[in-house]
């Protein structure tokens, strides 16, 4: 099966891009009356031919002039490879330095640079022009030549470079979840309603069922055509055309999208980072990183992105990163990128004309208090253009597996239980979290058979019961759709000791089998319901060790404190006793105070310590001088 590859045209008004899509295809782009009348496309148009290679090449044809830029976005957003015009006799004008700004904006970094109208005027002066106009933008050293539509001069070359450019271009994934953004819609005699629209990738096949943003109601593919011809499906990079069943042609215009049901987050909420700005409409003006500029985001903005186009409220969140509450709710994934425009303010200086963003988050959390949105600004700062699904999961916490592949990431860790996926830190906190709230459960109502289910999954306010239950790792049990806090196994617990503390207790040793040499801080042990007399009772029990008065530990820490500090070389400073017991400065130092004052370790003068009984092995030690010590 032959290939087909989609090239979009650019360039200021009257440059000579439709004559060369005639010249190059013998199609006439310009398809309305009034187009052919005026000399001027208006609306995109197309045209096809077979390379010398034997793929196809479809064009996106696209109007010039400054009135009709929302049109040649439409027809830039979804293509990724360009076919920038200038006339040899005109040069760089203002819709060049336009076009150009968009499609850097939009971060499309292949084309050529086709010098035009060779015959009348020296095509040097415009193409060297043009070469430093791009230099400093995604387009930066494409291939350039000169032709002229008129005598045919350069065509062969320009094919020729075409071939060559489309067998460069990467190839999209035929796997690809389906957007196809709708650049046409009419109703034909006969079939009904009919969309067009390039596709980026990923397949359609006749039959298949697809849903219409944003109202997403299902359609099906009666029929299915590419290049003119009736096909059974079709891959990106193509262009289609969709015969549609069970949709009017009233309910369906330019700026919609079909799409793959589940594949894709229709949103009105995304935050975004702005990659570069360009000061279009100023010819010769160069291009600016955000992060260095300090420019502010104007209030309100355009945001373009496939066909479709939407007004956005902005608030900024921190230096080139925004949030954006989007007028029409769009189909979205993370890593897209959109268009941004200032509809005020064109060319009036301060805020430039466009800028290109990345999607960060489809589903941003609300930010409820104030000083939220510096809190997001320093996690979005550190994420890449394309997050992944661990940085999803560090923001949201808790994410279905079918929320995150609508996020457009098919890659994610193990669920925690059915198809929730969680974050690590988040899943931890949520189970130290389980234990307080069972403990204090225990604690104001001695009696009750355990903590039912739904009640602990109200407390910790998690969106499904089974999370509760995938929870419920010992000591917690799950029994009878109730919580329990089960003893350990072979330890019966001293009878003298209340059932509200024991509970208390053995979350804590809990705590302390993960991690035996951190204490429990006065928050956890407050959370917990454990006050000082309780705590002591525990320890008079032997379920606690006392290590000092702010520190507690589980019975049988000091030897296994030794048992660890034995395997350092003798003798070892308190920081390398604190990394060898993964412990903090808060437990560790009462820890070794204590070995010390119970002849386990010694304390030597330059204050590092010896294991008693284990021989110095460090040369440079000022005691190895002692044989025998
Ligand atoms: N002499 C000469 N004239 C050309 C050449 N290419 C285009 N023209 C003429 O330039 C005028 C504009 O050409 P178009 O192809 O319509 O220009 P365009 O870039 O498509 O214009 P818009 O779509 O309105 O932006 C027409 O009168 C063409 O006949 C060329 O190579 N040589
Ligand atoms: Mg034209």
């Amino acid at each position: 099966m032959s290939v087909t590859h989609v090239v979009v045209t650019a360039g200021h008004v009257d440059h000579g891009k439709s004559a060369l899509i005639r010249a190059l295809t013998g199609m006439e782009p310009d398809r309305w009356a009034e187009e052919r009348r005026r000399g001027m496309t208006i609306d995109l148009g197309f045209g096809w031919l077979t390379l010398p290679s034997g793929d196809h090449l479809a064009f996106v044809d696209v109007p010039g002039h400054e009135r009709f830029v929302t049109n040649m976005l439409a027809g830039a957003g979804p293509v990724p490879a360009v076919m920038f015009v200038v006339a040899a006799d005109e040069g760089w004008m203002p819709q060049s330095a336009e076009h150009l700004a968009v499609l850097s904006a939009l971060g499309i970094s292949r084309g050529l640079l086709v010098i035009t109208k060779s015959d009348l005027a020296d095509p040097s002066a415009a193409m060297a022009q043009a070469r430093a106009q791009l230099a400093p933008t995604s387009l930066s050293g494409i291939e350039a030549m000169a032709v002229s539509a008129e005598t045919g001069a350069g065509l062969p070359e320009l094919i020729a470079a075409l071939d060559r450019l489309c067998r460069s271009l990467p190839e999209p994934d035929p796997g690809a979840p389906v957007r196809l953004w709708i650049d046409r819609a009419f109703s034909m005699t006969g079939s009904g309603t009919v969309v067009t629209g390039t596709l980026p990738a990923g397949s359609v096949h006749r039959g298949d069922e697809l849903v219409v943003t944003p109202s997403m109601r299902p359609v099906r593919v009666r029929e299915l055509q590419s290049l003119g011809e009736t096909v059974q499906q079709a891959s990106g990079t193509a262009r289609v055309a969709l015969n549609l069943r069970g949709i009017s042609k009233d309910a369906v215009h330019r700026g919609m999208a079909l799409v793959q049901a589940g594949r894709w987050t229709l949103t009105d909420l995304i935050d975004v980072r702005v990659k570069a700005i360009g000061q279009a409409a100023e010819a010769g003006a160069g291009w600016q990183r955000p992060d260095d500029s300090g420019v502010q985001l104007p209030r309100n903005v355009t945001v373009h992105v496939g066909s479709a186009r939407t007004i956005a409220r902005v608030r900024p969140l921190g230096r080139a990163l925004a949030r954006l509450s989007l007028a029409d709710p769009l189909p979205l994934h993370v890593g897209d990128r959109v268009l941004l425009r200032d509809p005020g303010s064109r060319n009036a200086g301060g805020w430039p004309t466009v800028a290109g963003a990345v999607v960060l988050d489809v589903a941003p959390p609300i930010l409820a208090r104030r000083g939220a949105a510096g809190a997001v600004a320093r996690l979005l700062a550190g994420w890449p253009d394309q997050p992944t699904a661990g940085d999803l999961l560090a923001r949201h916490g808790l994410l279905r597996a079918s929320a995150l592949l609508a996020m457009g990431i098919v890659d994610h860790p193990q669920p925690v239980t059915g198809e929730w996926l969680a974050d690590p830190d988040r899943w931890r906190s949520l189970s130290h979290q389980l234990g307080e709230v069972l403990a204090s459960h225990a604690a104001t109502d001695p009696l009750a058979a355990g903590m039912p289910i739904e009640a602990a999954r109200a407390a910790l306010d998690l969106p499904d019961r089974r999370l509760v239950t995938a929870l419920a790792k010992p000591p917690f049990q799950v029994s009878c759709g109730a919580l329990h806090i089960a003893k350990p196994a072979g330890q019966e617990a001293g009878p003298e000791l209340p059932e509200s503390v024991l509970a208390a207790v053995r979350v804590l040793r809990a705590d302390l089998t993960a991690a035996p040499f951190l204490s429990p801080d006065a928050d956890r042990l407050r959370k917990l319901g454990l006050d000082p007399r309780s705590i002591a009772a525990a320890v008079r029990a032997g379920e606690l060790m006392r290590i000092s008065d702010h520190v507690v530990l589980a019975p049988g820490a000091d030897a296994a404190a030794a048992a660890i500090l034995a395997r350092l070389d003798q003798p070892f400073t308190a920081a390398e006793a604190r990394q060898a017991l993964e412990t903090t400065r808060r437990t560790a130092i009462p820890l070794l105070e204590y070995l010390d004052r119970a002849g386990i370790t010694e304390r030597l003068a330059d204050d590092r310590r010896v294991l008693r009984g284990a021989a110095p092995v460090s040369a440079g030690s000022v005691m190895s001088s002692e044989p025998g010590s």
